[in-house]
């Protein structure tokens, strides 16, 4: 395995691929953050890059009040003559919606609903142009809330997600739980049906079958799970909901959602899951063979931010967009945010964020918050966060999780003030570290030495604990007043 991997670091779950010639596009979960599904572009399967969202408009989604976990769930990107199409299940909104694009690096559609009852929508034409939208029964609402009905296919009309006929059941794995991430492939002169089992944590798996109609019935693949974590010490865990692709170089892979827990037997994900790739190839009896996972983290890097442009597609906002409170326009070369009363524990913190990319990492931003309060944060969820914040003339490091607050609070050194914080592995004693990490809260004094205000043990911002479907993402907020940002610099080492 040469290529890196996590191929996408940060959370990005339930990886969708799409190759039109040498481009690659890679499309991911959002949840409640906004602008909504990433598309990754890559022409080598090594370098990545984040070239835009599908939704950056209110009308897209009806994520502003979608309770932690629900959102944006699970997309499947295809291209059809000449089309991009995205199909996806904005759970707590609109419900599965397919959106368009001619360039998906531009501007999407504003999407047209599917009424189907379920989540993980994959769309696959067959040689007459029938597109059959194949989904995982879960029922998200109603009285039967959380009942899953197995594999589920409808034929729609994709231009206006008309269903065309009555859904059928497909074949659903070898039993384990939660069958998801149906993907349907047509590969020579055969059907193939690809899904997840097992639940997305450490049971997850891959396993496959075959038929030779799109509708089924399919016969399931005797080497099942093609790829699991499950009982072994792999360093990439929770591997699970793949999606099949071949480069153009003609090799088959696999891109999937994997965690990096770290800690001893119980083991924690900081960055929640990920997206990983896996070389794939058919086997001379005509099925698929999937790789384990191995990991092979990208060298460090790091990146700054200086707020002289506008945002890129990278920055996200809770339930609101970035571009809907970001303004750097009042005091150019700074983003300056307006507080409206709370802090990192509201709906809709005013928070401009993004992913955490590595387990060791360090964050600086200088603030200037002469009329206001605010900060830098990390945040699994509203229960879940760690902040330094400033205001008043004093510093506070906050760590917060459910029923607890730990809570410090000095006198800021200066102003404008520079706010660190960051993560790393415990220092090992004994039989080594339980936690994942510990994240440091501080600032730079005037002596250009960090002043650690609090080290504070990080398991909590876990998604084993803080049990959101996302992973960790830090960035700057505000509390009270105009507080103003003058850039963040962020460095991780090679994990
Ligand atoms: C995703 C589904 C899943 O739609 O979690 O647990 C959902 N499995 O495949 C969110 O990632």
């Amino acid at each position: 395995m040469t290529l890196p991997n996590p191929l996408i670091p940060g959370f990005n779950p339930d990886p969708s691929i799409v190759r039109v010639g040498e481009d690659y596009y890679l499309a991911t979960s959002t949840f409640e953050y906004l602008p909504g599904l990433p598309i990754y572009h890559s022409r080598d399967l090594v370098t990545w890059t984040h070239v835009a969202n599908v939704a950056v408009r209110d009308e897209q989604l009806g994520v502003v009040n979608a309770p932690t976990n629900l959102g944006v769930w699970a997309p499947t990107i295809r291209f059809h003559d000449g089309l991009f199409h995205l199909i996806v299940t904005d759970t707590a909104g609109r419900g599965t919606c397919i959106f368009t694009a001619t360039d998906p690096a531009g501007d999407w559609s504003d999407g047209v609903v599917v009424e189907l009852e379920g989540i993980d929508p994959d769309l696959a034409w067959d040689e007459h142009g029938n597109a059959y939208v194949t989904y995982s029964g879960l029922v998200l609402s109603g009285p039967d809330i959380g009942t899953h009905r197995g594999i589920e296919q409808i034929l729609v009309d994709v231009a206006t997600g008309q269903v065309l006929e009555p859904k059928r059941s497909l074949w659903s794995g070898d039993g384990g739980m939660f069958p998801e991430a149906p993907h349907l492939y047509h590969v020579e002169d055969t059907w193939y049906l690809m899904v997840a089992e097992g639940g997305t944590e450490r049971g997850h798996s891959i396993s496959i079958a075959r038929s030779d109609s799109p509708r089924g019935p399919f016969t399931s693949c005797p080497s099942n799970p093609l790829v699991t974590a499950r009982g072994t010490a792999r360093p990439v865990q929770c591997t699970g909901h793949g999606d099949l692709f071949q480069a153009h170089d003609g090799e088959w892979y696999v891109v999937m959602l994997g965690t990096r827990p770290r800690g001893m037997v119980r083991s924690f994900s900081a960055l929640g899951r990920e997206t990983f790739i896996s070389p794939a190839r058919w086997t001379a009896d005509g099925w698929l063979e999937i790789d384990p996972v191995e990991l092979n983290p990208r060298a460090s890097f790091g990146w700054s931010e200086d707020f002289d442009g506008p945002l890129g597609p990278e920055w996200v906002g809770v339930r609101r967009r970035p571009d809907q409170l970001a303004d750097l326009d009042s005091r150019p070369g700074w983003l300056t945010l307006t507080g409206e009363g709370e802090g990192m524990a509201a709906f809709r913190p005013v928070f401009v964020g993004h992913r955490q990319q590595h387990q060791t990492c360090e964050i600086r931003a200088v603030v200037d918050a002469s009329e206001g309060v605010g900060g830098l944060a990390v945040r699994y969820d509203e229960d879940f966060h760690y902040e330094v914040e400033v205001g008043g003339g004093r510093v506070t490091a906050r760590a917060v999780v459910p029923g607890f607050v730990r809570e410090s609070s000095v006198p800021a050194p200066e102003t404008p003030i520079t706010l660190v914080l960051s993560s790393a592995p415990p220092r090992s004693e004994g039989m080594g570290h339980v936690s994942s990490d510990m994240v440091s809260l501080g600032f730079l004094g005037t002596d250009g030495e960090i002043t650690v205000m609090e080290e504070v043990d990080a398991r909590y911002l876990s998604n084993e604990v803080a049990g959101s479907f996302t992973g960790r993402v830090f960035g700057v907020y505000a509390v009270s007043g105009a507080v103003a940002f003058d850039r963040i610099d962020y460095r991780g080492d090679n994990s």
